[in-house]
């Protein structure tokens, strides 16, 4: 945890395109401008944001299996532009099985938005 928190200072930009930022995303302007119903491609940042996909090395230090989520002191990842870190992940039953803290491991994540999920893991 004194990594993460030492890291955190200077890097919560990082973090929020990671996933960890617990903030909500901006506010839409409420009434000022009403958008015409059902044009989706009219918001560009909702949920059809671009899915990233990479595969990434580094150590578990927490798993949450009621919550389906791993916590991962992660290796720098160059091809989405993450640097080391420590966060938290969405995982599935698959990979919460097979997940044991103070492994590490490589695993490969799917980035959509602010939500970054682990879809498999194996022994680095
Ligand atoms: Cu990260």
């Amino acid at each position: 945890m004194k990594h993460a928190l030492i890291l955190s200072a200077g890097l919560a930009i990082s973090l929020a395109a990671c996933g960890q930022n617990t903030e909500p995303a901006p506010i839409e302007a409420p009434a000022a401008a009403p958008a015409p119903s059902g044009d989706m491609a009219a918001m560009p940042m909702a949920s059809a944001e671009a899915e990233k996909t990479d595969v990434g090395t580094g150590m578990i230090t927490a798993i949450d299996a009621a919550k389906g989520a791993i916590m991962i002191d992660h290796d720098p990842m160059p091809g989405i532009g993450w640097p080391a870190m420590s966060m938290r992940f969405k995982a599935g039953p698959t990979v919460i099985e097979k997940a044991k803290v103070g492994e590490r491991v490589q695993f490969d994540v799917t980035v959509r938005g602010r939500e970054s999920e682990v879809t498999a893991i194996r022994p680095e």
